[in-house]
């Protein structure tokens, strides 16, 4: 991985007196207010987090270290033979900025192959929870239980000065990472298919060996491909980002940040609405006991839905205000392998209905799909039908980019993370005090 840190460290050396000479200089600018209705309502839209390795325009969805979606998917090396780029390759990208060559991209591929057996206790650990614990439980224990592994804690206790916390912070990720999949695909196997496992492939990189221990054939490496690199970033506010760079701000390692990020996307308003959305048609589709569906009826249980006070799974977003650029890449794939899979054409359905019974409904800001409305039915059409296993691979995505995230924290020496709290009765102080400079002012 000689040329990776290689181009990282130089990378590392360029930006650290960007952010130096802005804390210096320039750290009393403000860069916004916050409200009371922001302090109670999650922090949403506060300035307050720093990276510079994805950003997330409301209007024009994320953008991947500037890129949008089919320019990342254009600019970066093609595994051969396939239509997506290597996830490798990718990860090269998040981290440095840069695009890698081809070599470049083949190096990062050699080094996760010998870097992606999971280690047995792992499988024990896993071997030892019931069989119905939830995919995300034992996906986040098994990287947890790898948590002994961490150089970041070994160098750590040897002493090492804070300029050099990146280099173990990388050697952690570079050795978590590659796991990953081959730790999905052994959950995925032991679950439910009968406990018969499949061997790595020595040819294959990280999205065809995916493919290959689960079991599936091609194009669902391209489709593994395309699935990490889609849900790998968006921006550092979402929970699973946002809880992975605050465990590691306390400068607990690799291990301990990635499983408490993971289990923030376990939840069913981030990660787990890939799943609810499956849930969601399967629950259609049988109350409709074999009728076709039509516009009519789709908005029929939409308002069921909404009337029960639940959400509509899919839909809706903190930042965006369009539909979201990665459920469009989705949907591409599908007008191009899928076109005419009765489900998919269930999505489009909800696609044209949702949008205007949201709107109607009148409380969510954004009635647009999401990342989690589109990605099931691709699963579901290459065989993975267990749909609580889909936010797992939303897992292993969101991973390169919260782990190249981390890295840069630690290049970066970001400080341990502390927001200050108020209590209710001071913001009550201070809207008091609005409301009479309020009175002042219409005098
Ligand atoms: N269905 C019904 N109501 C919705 C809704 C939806 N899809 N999206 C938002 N609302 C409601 C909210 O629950 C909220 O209601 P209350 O005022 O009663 O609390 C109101 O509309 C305003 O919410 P908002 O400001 O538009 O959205 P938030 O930033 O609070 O929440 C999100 C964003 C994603 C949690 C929300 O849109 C949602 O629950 N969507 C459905 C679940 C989902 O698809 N999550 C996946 C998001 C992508 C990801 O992280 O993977």
């Amino acid at each position: 991985m000689s040329k990776l840190k290689a181009k990282l460290a130089q990378k590392i050396e360029e930006h650290r007196p960007r952010t130096a000479k802005l804390l210096k200089e320039h750290g009393d600018v403000k860069i916004g207010e916050v409200t009371i209705a922001q302090a109670i309502g999650g922090a949403r839209g506060v300035r307050c987090l720093v990276t510079d390795i994805s950003y997330l325009d409301p209007f024009e969805g994320i953008r991947f270290r500037g890129k949008t979606i089919p320019e990342t998917f254009e600019c970066l090396p093609k595994v051969p033979g396939c239509d997506y780029p290597y996830v490798e390759g990718f990860f090269w990208f998040l981290l440095t900025g840069d695009v890698p060559t081809m070599e470049e991209t083949l190096e990062v591929v050699e080094e996760f192959k010998k870097r992606r057996a999971i280690p047995e206790y792992v499988k024990d650990v896993l071997r030892a929870m019931p069989r119905d614990t939830h995919p995300m439980t034992m996906y986040s224990a098994g990287i947890l239980a790898m948590q002994r592994e961490s150089v970041f804690v070994k160098r750590y206790n040897e002493g090492m000065k804070k300029t050099e916390y990146w280099e173990p912070m990388l050697e952690d990720v570079l050795n978590l990472l590659p796991k990953l999949p081959v730790l999905a695909a052994y959950i995925y196997r032991m679950k439910y298919k009968a406990d018969v496992h499949i061997a790595p492939h020595p040819d294959l990189d990280m999205g065809g060996n995916f493919a290959h221990q689960m079991g599936f054939g091609k194009p669902y490496d391209d489709v593994a491909r395309m699935y990490f690199i889609l849900h790998s970033d968006h921006e550092s506010g979402n929970v699973s980002a946002h809880t992975t760079h605050l465990v590691a701000s306390a400068l607990s390692d690799a291990y301990y940040s990635l499983s408490a990020g993971i289990n923030g996307l376990a939840g069913p308003l981030h990660g787990l609405a890939n799943q609810e959305v499956l849930r969601w048609m399967m629950n259609f589709q049988k109350k409709l006991g074999g009728q076709e569906p039509t516009p009519e009826l789709v908005e029929q249980a939409l308002w069921d839905t909404l009337n029960a006070g639940q959400v509509i799974p899919g839909y809706g977003h903190a930042v965006l205000r369009k539909t979201d650029p990665r459920y469009v890449a989705q949907r591409e794939f599908c007008l191009k392998n899928l076109p005419d899979y009765p489900l998919f054409k269930l999505i489009d359905m909800i696609y044209q209905v949702a949008p205007g019974v949201l709107t109607k409904h009148g409380k969510t800001k954004n009635p647009w799909p999401n990342v989690d409305a589109q990605s099931g039915v691709i699963q579901w059409y290459y065989g993975l039908t267990e749909w609580d296993f889909y936010t797992v691979l939303f897992g292993i995505g969101r991973a390169i980019g919260v782990l190249s995230n981390i890295t840069w924290d630690r290049a970066l020496g970001y400080p341990i993370e502390r927001p200050k709290s108020v209590t209710t009765k001071m913001l009550e102080d201070v809207a008091a005090q609005s409301i009479k400079a309020d009175d002042l002012g219409s005098d």
